[in-house]
């Protein structure tokens, strides 16, 4: 189930990483228990891209993780990943559905609950609100803030992840915003010690799922 995929579900980046290092951080976040994997390469060529998604695919086949090409529909179908991610300046919602077919994911990127009810009716599986908190990734990004995620998971009735500064000491923020997960770049791309990492990660989101209070930790 889609909702289950979402809770720890980490965005790459491979700024400053040689291939073998990006590689490595990679097998560690699927070895600690990341639940879906969405890669983000900005400045690849296409057969850059296309050769990193292959490698990456291997990897997260061997621990069944899902794969998510950001943003190239051609390079998702070339490599035959689990679905695609798309912004705000990409193809439409539904003509992006209508490429990879109706089995792939299809998440969309939404910071109104109007985007988000539009990307919904043409398609989309899962949305990713943000940036929540500030980041300190390279993105073009508006702050999104609270009140607006909880209304988006209110009124759209698809998952939602929210993205954006999300770091171990502030999942417990989401408690009681119905968000399904949190999308991380990173606070597990820079971790010290990657497998770890995701395992606290792991436990904060299901304490937030859970809705347990700060208080009680
Ligand atoms: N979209 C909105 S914020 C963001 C993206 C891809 C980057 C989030 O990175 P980090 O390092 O988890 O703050």
């Amino acid at each position: 189930m889609i909702e289950d995929v979402l809770s720890l579900y980490l965005v790459t980046n491979s700024t400053n990483l040689s291939e073998q290092q990006f590689l490595e951080i990679v097998l560690e976040a699927c070895e600690g228990g990341i639940t879906m994997l969405q890669l983000r390469e900005k400045e690849a060529t296409t057969s850059d891209f296309y050769e990193r998604a292959l490698k990456v695919k291997k990897i997260t086949d061997s621990y069944n993780i899902p794969l998510i090409i950001n943003d190239r529909v051609d390079i998702c179908l070339a490599v035959n990943a689990d679905g695609v991610h798309i912004g705000d300046d990409e193809l439409p919602v539904w003509k992006t559905r209508e490429l990879i077919g109706p089995d792939k994911i299809l998440g969309v990127s939404a910071k109104s609950v109007t985007r988000g009810i539009e990307a919904k009716f043409e398609g989309a599986d899962y949305l990713g609100v943000g940036a929540i908190y500030p980041t300190t990734t390279k993105v073009q990004t508006k702050l999104t803030s609270m009140e607006t995620l909880k209304q988006i998971v209110s009124e759209v009735k698809i998952p939602v992840v929210a993205i954006g500064g999300i770091k171990e000491n502030n999942i417990l923020s989401f408690e009681n915003t119905g968000i399904a997960g949190v999308s991380i770049v990173s606070d597990i791309m820079q971790a010290i010690d990657v497998p770890e990492k995701v395992v606290s990660l792991s436990e904060k989101v299901k304490l937030m799922k859970r809705g347990v209070s700060i208080h009680d930790n």
